[in-house]
C-alpha cells in the first residue's frame, strides 16, 4: 500500500486514516475493511510502529494508529469511533443493526474483540511471553529484526502494558472470548446463519475476521506480514490452543471470501 507521510496529508480535505505503515495491525487494518466495504474513499497516511511519530503528534496529538481525521473534525482513535464515523458517512451500507437489542448485542462482541482487555488487547499482552509458549530456537535464529532500537520497544510497552490484566491472566481471558465467539457460531449455525449475529453480516464479523490473525494468521501469500510479527501471532501457548476452535477459521474464509478483499495490502 501507498502511504503519505503526515506533512502530505495533514493539509488535505476528506478522509485520511493514519495506518501503521506495512504490517497489518489488527485495529487498522479492520477500518481499512470497514470503509472499504461501505466504498468510503480514505487516503492513507503512515505511522511508524514504535516510533515516536512527533509530526502525527502534533497533527493529532496521537503517536499510534489507526486514527481517522475528516475534514477539521476531532481525530477518531478508538475502533468505536471509527466505526460511528464510518457508518455516518456510508450509511447505506449498514454495519450496525438498527434494532437496540441486536445493537448492543454487536457492539458488545466488538467490544470483547477490540477493547482495552478484549481479545487483540489481552493476547499483546502474552505475545513474546511464556505464557504463549516456548519458541523454536532455529525459528528465532531465521528470524529478520524489527526496526526496533530499545527505546521503541520500551515506548511500546509503556503504550499497552497499563490494564486490568498482565501476560498472567491473558491466555484465559483470550480463551474465555473465543470460546464465546465459537459457542455463538454453533448456535447460528444451527439456526441456518453463518454470521455471529442474525442473518447478515455486521461489523462484529469483520472484527472477528481481521482479529482472527492472532488465533491463525492467514498463509504468507494472503497475509505477507513480517516473519517475527507472524511468530507472535502464531504462538498460541496450551490455553489458546486447547480453546481453539475450527468454526473460528471457516467464519474467518467465509467472510473474507464473500464481503471483503484478500490479498491483505499493508
Ligand atoms: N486506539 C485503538 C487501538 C490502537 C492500537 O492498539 N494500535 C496498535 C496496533 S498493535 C499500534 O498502533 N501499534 C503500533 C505503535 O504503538 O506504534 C482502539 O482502541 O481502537
Amino acid at each position: 500500500m501507498k502511504y503519505l507521510e503526515v506533512a502530505e496529508a495533514r493539509d488535505l480535505p476528506g478522509l485520511r486514516l493514519v495506518l501503521t505503515a506495512h504490517v497489518p495491525g489488527p485495529w487498522g487494518e479492520s477500518a481499512k475493511k470497514i470503509l472499504d466495504y461501505k466504498q468510503i474513499p480514505y487516503v492513507p497516511v503512515a505511522q511508524y510502529a514504535a516510533k515516536d511519530n512527533a509530526d502525527l503528534v502534533a497533527w493529532t496529538g496521537i503517536r499510534n494508529a489507526p486514527n481517522a481525521m475528516y475534514n477539521d473534525e476531532p481525530p477518531r482513535t478508538g475502533w468505536y469511533e471509527i466505526l460511528m464515523l464510518a457508518e455516518r458517512l456510508a450509511p447505506a451500507r449498514p454495519l450496525l443493526p438498527t434494532q437496540s437489542e441486536d445493537r448492543a448485542l454487536v457492539l458488545g462482541i466488538s467490544a470483547e474483540i477490540c477493547s482495552e482487555w478484549g481479545w487483540g488487547w489481552a493476547r499483546r499482552a502474552m505475545m513474546g511471553t511464556p505464557y504463549a509458549g516456548t519458541p523454536d530456537p532455529a525459528r528465532v535464529a531465521s528470524l529478520s529484526r524489527p526496526p526496533w532500537e530499545p527505546e521503541d520497544i520500551a515506548r511500546m510497552r509503556a503504550s499497552y502494558s497499563a490494564s486490568v490484566g498482565g501476560p498472567a491472566e491473558a491466555p484465559a481471558r483470550c480463551a474465555d472470548i473465543i470460546r464465546m465467539l465459537a459457542a455463538r457460531l454453533h448456535r447460528q449455525k444451527a439456526e441456518g446463519s453463518p454470521y455471529l449475529v442474525g442473518h447478515s453480516i455486521t461489523v462484529a464479523d469483520i472484527y472477528w475476521t481481521v482479529f482472527s490473525m492472532a488465533l491463525e494468521p492467514l498463509p504468507h501469500d494472503l497475509n505477507p506480514m513480517p516473519d517475527w510479527m507472524r511468530m507472535s501471532y502464531d504462538m498460541l501457548g496450551p490455553i489458546l490452543e486447547a480453546a481453539k476452535d475450527d468454526i473460528l477459521i471457516a467464519h474467518r474464509d467465509h467472510i473474507y471470501a464473500k464481503h471483503l478483499s484478500l490479498p491483505l495490502d499493508f
